[in-house]
């Protein structure tokens, strides 16, 4: 197996279960080395919890890109997630040029919006701006919502394969390449992940679980880019990604009382067999 760096730009939610506290631990449970830039600090994540500080790390990130550079620092794959600020995203962009090397891969989870709504803080700016980092990405990982926001179509909650088709047309002709689409469901108690690559289509489904829980994209997107900087190709890592979620919020169904965050770490071991497999 060859050893391999992954560098993963989004937020530190100190307490509830997502962004860096899930990708540090999966990516590294993958066997890739996992480096960190923090887009914000919050006490906890958004979703739920009120009263949450704050702290933007925007003008942090140029001089920590600046050191990186002058130390010839470049990685195998740059996965980004939450931002802290819409002028950052523009540094992020400048991020993926300065320390990626020939191959190294883009992955961007849009990580703003979901079940039809905005994540608290982001506006249509965002969206917008969001769009044109995606353009920049080998991989895109957006659910329908965000989809919906980048490309300013109507959010539906139940749909056809064609306007999922829609979604992914609009996002090519804006310059979007590969496109993982997550929890899409066209069959009530079942969802699953459509795999856009190199303009063929594939469709790994399986059952919906009657809980849902909060940072699920999160750890999907972890584990995906883990599995993809193993080898895997994009829908044995989506596969890989979609089961690994789904076993995390299995479990967390059978904890008292656990509602911010899905409980992915007793599960950590069955990610390692389907990675072995
Ligand atoms: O899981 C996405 C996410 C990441 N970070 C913060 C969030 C959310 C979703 O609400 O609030 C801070």
């Amino acid at each position: 197996m060859s050893y391999k760096k992954l560098l993963t730009i989004q937020d530190i939610s100190c307490v509830g279960q997502c962004s860096m506290t899930v990708a540090l631990p999966i990516v590294s449970a993958c066997g890739v080395e996992c480096a960190i830039l923090p887009s914000a600090v919050l006490s906890t994540h958004t979703g739920g919890f009120t009263g949450f500080t704050f702290r933007d790390l925007t003008e942090d990130l140029p001089g920590i890109k600046d050191h990186w550079v002058k130390e010839g620092i470049s990685f195998d794959a740059i996965y980004t997630g939450y931002l802290g600020s819409t002028k950052q995203i523009g540094y992020v962009a400048d991020i993926f040029s300065a320390v990626s090397k020939e191959g190294s891969l883009k992955i961007v989870d849009p990580a703003m919006a979901d079940n039809g709504k905005l994540y608290y803080g982001f506006d249509d700016v965002y969206a917008k701006e969001m769009l044109s980092l995606c353009r920049n990405a080998d991989y895109i990982l957006p659910n329908i919502t965000e989809a919906c926001f980048m490309t300013d179509t109507e959010y539906k909650e139940t749909y056809d394969r064609a306007y999922v088709d829609s979604l992914i047309k609009k996002l090519t002709d804006a310059g979007c390449k590969n496109i993982i689409f997550t929890g899409i469901s066209y069959e009530e108690g079942k969802t699953g992940v459509v795999v856009f690559e190199n303009g063929e289509y594939s469709y790994y489904e399986h059952e919906k679980l009657k809980n849902s829980c909060h940072g699920t994209g999160d750890i999907f997107a972890s584990a995906f880019s883990g599995a993809l900087l193993r080898g895997k190709t994009a829908y044995e890592a989506a596969k890989i990604a979609a089961d690994y979620t789904y076993l995390a919020i299995k479990y967390t169904a059978t904890l008292d009382n656990h509602w911010y965050g899905a409980a992915f770490e007793p599960v950590i071991p069955d990610l390692l067999r389907m990675l072995s497999e």
